[in-house]
């Protein structure tokens, strides 16, 4: 019997905002492994982009979230993934807030996380995970423009 064609899967992944600051992990698994790269994860049957949004950075970090929002979507082609096979990834940024500003991180995933923490924009930590860096470095910001 064949095997299954390959699939592009969609990830939802956030923009945790906090003033001029925003969270990130550190990963510990195959894809980008040792980067850093903001809560998130895989779209489930059925679930919304904000729905996904919440569970994941939820399930990540225990931390509650309000006011999300689309900001953009990116198309990336991992030419190995797990067990060396390649791996297409449709990627959702979404952009939240905290909704208890109080409350902190957890790293409920330490399988996955090396930890997180809140980085100044401007001085953000090295490596970032692959397709953030292309998006940053291409100019992309996810703070709504100030008035
Ligand atoms: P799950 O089993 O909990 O559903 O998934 P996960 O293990 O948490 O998935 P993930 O790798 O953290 O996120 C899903 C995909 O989203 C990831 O393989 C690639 C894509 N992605 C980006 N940029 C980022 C990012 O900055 N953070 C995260 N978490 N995922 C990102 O393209
Ligand atoms: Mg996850
Ligand atoms: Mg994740």
């Amino acid at each position: 019997p064949q095997a299954k064609p390959p699939m592009p899967k969609v990830g939802v992944a956030v923009f945790l905002l906090k003033g001029d600051k925003l969270l990130l992990g550190r990963r510990l698994t195959t894809i980008g492994y040792n980067t850093f790269a903001l809560p998130g994860g895989h779209l489930e049957f059925g679930e919304s982009f904000e729905e996904c949004a919440a569970r994941e950075v939820k399930e990540e970090t225990g931390l509650d979230i309000d006011k999300t929002e689309f900001l953009t979507a990116t198309n990336n082609v991992f030419s190995e993934g797990a067990n060396n096979h390649p791996l297409h990834l449709v990627c959702i940024f979404m952009r939240a807030v905290v909704a208890d500003v109080n409350q902190v991180p957890q790293n409920v995933e330490p399988e996955k996380c090396g930890g997180w923490d809140w980085y100044h924009w401007n001085d953000l930590p090295k490596p970032l995970f692959k397709p953030l860096e292309v998006m940053i470095q291409g100019g992309f910001t996810p703070f709504p423009v100030s008035s």
